[in-house]
This record gives structure tokens, C-alpha cells and sequence, in this order.
């Protein structure tokens, strides 16, 4: 879809079942507002097997395919849009990397975890992978436009 480049580009990010179930979604998203990024859709979810086989197609034949899937599905996760300039990227950085034990301090995971199979988040890894994985995750209804106001709210 054209629109969703510069300040408009969008990435998907899901806090996993370990990062709802350790109350890391108030810090993960303060990490994100902060930085400067928008929220466009949040929503809890319990995210069904078919979902996730469709989510993780790429990864289907690896041998820890099962137990990832079996890990997604162990509780809600918390799927999320944010928007901004460069998202995808800058989301990436602020996650780590994959395995916790590389991602450096100031990093999502290099502050919250330890373990590969317990890394707290999910970023999507290209601007093409975003635009899937969000059409899977959320109806077009879900995502929200909107700007700061110019009006005073807070007296
Ligand atoms: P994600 O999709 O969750 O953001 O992770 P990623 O791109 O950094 O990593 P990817 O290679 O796509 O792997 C997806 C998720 O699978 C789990 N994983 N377990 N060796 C293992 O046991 C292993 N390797 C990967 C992780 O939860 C990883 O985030």
C-alpha cells in the first residue's frame, strides 16, 4: 500500500504472553511514546493457532517451530501498530536482537530478558512484513487516524 512511507510508515509489535504476564506493557509502551512514535491499534488478544501458523509461516520448518508456537499461544499477547518516520528500523533497534543474551542494555530485550524462547516482543523485520503481518493481525476498522490537537484540553 503507497502512504506508508516516511512519517506514515507502520510497523507491527506484539508484546508476547512472558512480557503481558510480567507487566512489561506499561514500560513498553511508555518506550515507544517517548521515543516519539504513534499508537494506531492496540488490542489484547488470545491469539489462535492458525494465526500464529500464518504469523511464523517463514520459520515453519525450523526445529523450535512448535514450541514457539505452543509459547504464543500459552496467553493473550498484546498486538500493537505504532507509526512514525522510519519505524520499522528504529523499532528493531530499540527491541535487540533475537536473543536476548546479544541485545544490549537499553534495549528491550537486553533490559527485560534472558532466554531466545522468552524475548518478551515481536517487531516486524521489514516494511513489507509489516504491512502482512498488520492486514493479519487487525481489520482496517482497528487502525485509528489521528492527530494531536491544536485545541487546549488541559487547562
Ligand atoms: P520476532 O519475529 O519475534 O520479532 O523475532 P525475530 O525476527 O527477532 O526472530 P525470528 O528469527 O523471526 O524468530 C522468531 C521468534 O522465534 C523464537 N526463536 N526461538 N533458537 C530458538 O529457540 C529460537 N529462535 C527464535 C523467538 O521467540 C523469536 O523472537
Amino acid at each position: 500500500q503507497s502512504g506508508w512511507t516516511g512519517v506514515n510508515e507502520r510497523t507491527f509489535i506484539a508484546v508476547k504472553p512472558d512480557g503481558v504476564q510480567r507487566r512489561l506493557l506499561g514500560e513498553i509502551v511508555r518506550r515507544f511514546e517517548k521515543r516519539g512514535f504513534k499508537l494506531v491499534a492496540v488490542k489484547l488478544v488470545k491469539a489462535s493457532e492458525e494465526l500464529l501458523r500464518e504469523h511464523y509461516w517463514q520459520l515453519r520448518n525450523k526445529p523450535f517451530y512448535s514450541t514457539l508456537i505452543s509459547y504464543m499461544s500459552s496467553g493473550p499477547v498484546v498486538a500493537m501498530v505504532w507509526q512514525g518516520l522510519d519505524v520499522v528500523k528504529t523499532a528493531r533497534k530499540m527491541l535487540g536482537e533475537t536473543n536476548p543474551a546479544d541485545s544490549l542494555p537499553g534495549t528491550i530485550r537486553g533490559d527485560f530478558c534472558v532466554e531466545v524462547g522468552k524475548n518478551v516482543i515481536h517487531g516486524s523485520d521489514s516494511v513489507e512484513s509489516a504491512q502482512k503481518e498488520i492486514a493479519l493481525w487487525f481489520r482496517q476498522s482497528e487502525l485509528h487516524r489521528w492527530e494531536s490537537s491544536t485545541k487546549t484540553w488541559i487547562y
